[in-house]
């Protein structure tokens, strides 16, 4: 009966650390506590304890605020212009894995924001995260910088690049030797004419974005559709590839999806007799 509670005790450790590695990432649908984020919360330090350690602010001193899909004001979206062609109030692309909630600014869509800085308690040496909609020729670059505010390394996300576009959900990722990264940057590249908003999603403060593993590519008909559901690993990147023909196969990129659990679903219309659908990772 004596070992009873060391076994019990090394069970709940496991499970504890599981969920610790689990709540790693900001989905921005939820606060540490559980509750639900709600549109228009003004986002600062509710991450800043373990296990996130970060805090966020704007450099010109205002804080990022929670939006959700389908939020306006006045008439303009408080993020985005989502698909089709950029006409939707911050709707996300199908399969981009981001659900209803994202970090942005408080104006809707309209001058570009100031730089926005996520600070660290603790330095890191890895960080990944998403920002979505990046399209009509904008750029973002992403910066890991150490404790006095140098550059450790960056990332540009432009228009036109693979993984970017209308509603689609654009990956940055750091993974450095050492644990140096006391701050994040994210700052708009773009014409400062443009009328944009920012929409940061799925923020792994201390890890790169995962390698995507094995993948399993369903397709089922259903009327005059085709339902594509993928199984991967979640926050790895997938291209769907298509072809028309078994010989020959002559592979065009249809999209790319964000790999959530249990799988991603995407419904195409049925445009010719036959189709070949493929999944690809995208290191
Ligand atoms: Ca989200
Ligand atoms: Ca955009
Ligand atoms: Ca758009």
């Amino acid at each position: 009966m004596k070992t009873m509670p060391k076994l019990w005790s090394s069970i709940f450790n496991i499970l504890l650390l599981a969920r610790a590695v689990e709540a790693q990432k900001i989905d921005f649908e939820t606060l540490p506590n559980g509750n639900p984020t709600t549109g228009g919360l003004v986002i600062s330090n509710q991450f800043s304890a373990p296990p996130y350690g970060v805090s966020f602010r704007f450099e010109d001193g205002k804080f990022p605020v929670i939006r959700k899909v389908g939020g306006s004001i006045n008439g303009r979206p408080t993020a985005f212009w989502g698909p089709p062609n950029s006409t939707t109030f911050n709707q996300p692309a199908t399969g981009q894995n981001v659900g209803t909630s994202f970090l942005s600014d408080s104006d809707a869509v309209d001058e570009p924001p100031a730089p926005l800085v996520v600070t660290y308690a603790q330095p890191v040496a890895a960080a990944s995260g998403f920002i979505i909609d990046i399209d009509s020729d904008e750029s973002w670059r992403v910066e890991a910088r150490d404790a006095a505010g140098h550059v450790l390394a960056q990332v540009e996300l432009k228009d036109g690049d693979h993984q970017t576009g209308d509603g689609i959900a654009s990956p940055w990722s750091f993974a450095l030797p050492a644990a140096d990264i006391q701050s994040i940057r994210i700052v708009f590249t773009g014409r400062p004419d443009d009328l944009v908003g920012l929409a940061f999603d799925n923020f792994s403060p201390a890890e790169s974005l995962p390698t995507p593993g094995p993948v399993h590519l369903n397709a089922k008909r259903e009327a005059d559709n085709i339902i594509l559901s993928l199984v991967g690993t979640p926050l790895a990147i997938y291209r769907i590839e298509q072809a028309n023909s078994a010989n020959n196969p002559d592979w065009v990129e249809l999209t790319s999806v964000v790999a959530s659990s249990p799988s991603v679903t995407l419904t195409n219309t049925i445009m010719a007799e036959q189709r070949l659908f493929r999944a690809v990772g995208v290191e």
